[in-house]
């Protein structure tokens, strides 16, 4: 079947919507008709070479769709269903599937290095020259064919277009703080970079009941969406040192926890400066490839701080998901507001314009 996508060719270029030719899914496969896909971060690093990926690529890691078509012996979902992809397949049986730390899957890594499925093939070409997979899931795609263990079940009654959000923006933010840093009620928290993922840092942090939560940003627009979501406290960090601002905020103490949601080695640096003893620093931002921080020792040993990083919310989507979905319906998570703006698809490069201006809290293209 033809699909029209959006295709990165090289590295430096904008996206190409192109139509492409997607094949049947096969043995373990699912098709899926895409409703909407999220504009994230971390495609527009593939775009500008930041993250390496297999190219050519059709981009999107971030949506939601209804099933269209199942290959042999698919049995979790079938046409018809509601379902988000998860940008991080994971085989279910290896030591870090068994372990709960499905983010943490070679086969998963193992796709998202090759830009092919597990069978080392793809199923998207065009004039006859294949054409990869980003993340193994491709959402800027009219349709994408996605390994079963990479496809969750939602509930019909969601809106597609907020349900995208849960798939990367929501479950990294809130995972982060959840998952991987465990944020005790009472703590103090700081997350630089209140974009879209990084607003839901400053959520996840309001849900686990935080009593102090500073948001630090370039933009006022961004610390005032940071404020919906639940910060206590704001910093421009375009007006004065950061680190000074946040350790004002606690008395000189520093926090107990440290969001750095850019991917920047200097603000990596400053939510590390912020932390008080015993304090944990986690690193979501993605920096290029090659980048290092470097800290001082001292305080690791004499002060007992972490710095530790987090992919994919640290998360068990399949656990995850529904108690996110749970949350929204009880009115704690909040999705609508992150919905800033939706674009056509054709207006794919303008989203990514806007998000590079930082004009929006989280936007989809819809198809
Ligand atoms: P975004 O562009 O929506 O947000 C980035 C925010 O950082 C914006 O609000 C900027 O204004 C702000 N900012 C930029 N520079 C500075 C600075 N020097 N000081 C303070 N604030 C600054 O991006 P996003 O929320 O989609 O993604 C954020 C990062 O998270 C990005 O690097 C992305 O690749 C990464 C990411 N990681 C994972 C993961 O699993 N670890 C998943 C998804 C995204
Ligand atoms: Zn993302």
């Amino acid at each position: 079947m033809k699909a029209k996508a959006a295709v990165l060719f090289e590295v430096g270029q904008r996206l190409d919507i192109r139509e492409v030719d997607v094949q049947a899914p096969r043995a373990g496969e699912v098709l899926i008709r895409m409703a909407a896909g999220g504009v994230c971060h971390s495609d527009l690093h593939a775009m500008t070479g930041h993250l390496v990926v297999a190219l050519p690529a059709i981009l999107g890691h971030e949506g939601a769709g209804v099933v269209a078509d199942v290959g042999p012996g698919v049995t979790s979902v079938k046409p018809g269903d509601h379902v988000i992809p998860l940008w991080r397949l994971s085989c279910g049986v290896c030591e870090y599937c068994s372990d709960g730390r499905p983010a943490l899957c070679n086969a998963g890594m193992q796709v998202r290095m090759t830009g092919r499925l597990p069978d080392g093939t793809t199923r998207f070409s065009l004039d006859g020259k294949e054409i990869k997979h980003f993340a193994g899931v491709s959402t800027f795609s009219e349709y994408s064919v996605v390994p079963e263990g990479a496809v969750l079940k939602i509930p019909p009654e969601l809106p597609l277009d907020r349900a995208a959000l849960l798939g990367c923006a929501v479950i990294t933010g809130v995972g982060a703080v959840i998952n991987c840093a465990r944020v005790r009620p009472g703590s103090s928290v700081v997350v630089f970079g209140t974009g879209g993922v990084g607003l839901n840092a400053v959520q996840g942090a309001r849900i686990a009941g935080a009593e102090k939560i500073v948001a630090v940003d370039l933009l006022d627009r961004k610390l005032e969406f940071a404020k919906k979501f639940g910060a206590t406290h704001t910093v421009n960090a375009a007006q004065g040192d950061p680190v000074a601002q946040v350790r004002a905020l606690t008395g000189g103490r520093g926090v107990d926890y440290a969001f750095e949601v850019i991917g920047l080695p200097k603000t990596i640096r400053q939510a590390y400066d912020c932390l008080a003893k015993r304090g944990m620093a986690v690193v979501v931002g993605v920096t290029p490839m090659t980048t290092e921080v470097a800290v001082p020792v001292m305080s690791l040993v004499f002060e007992e701080r972490v710095l530790t990083g987090s992919i994919y919310g640290s998360s068990r989507p399949r656990i995850d998901i529904p108690k996110l979905i749970d949350l929204y319906r009880a009115g704690t998570l909040k999705l609508d507001e992150l919905l800033t703006r939706t674009y056509p698809f054709k207006e794919i490069n303008e989203a990514y314009a806007a998000l590079e201006r930082g004009e929006v809290a989280r936007s989809v293209v819809t198809f």
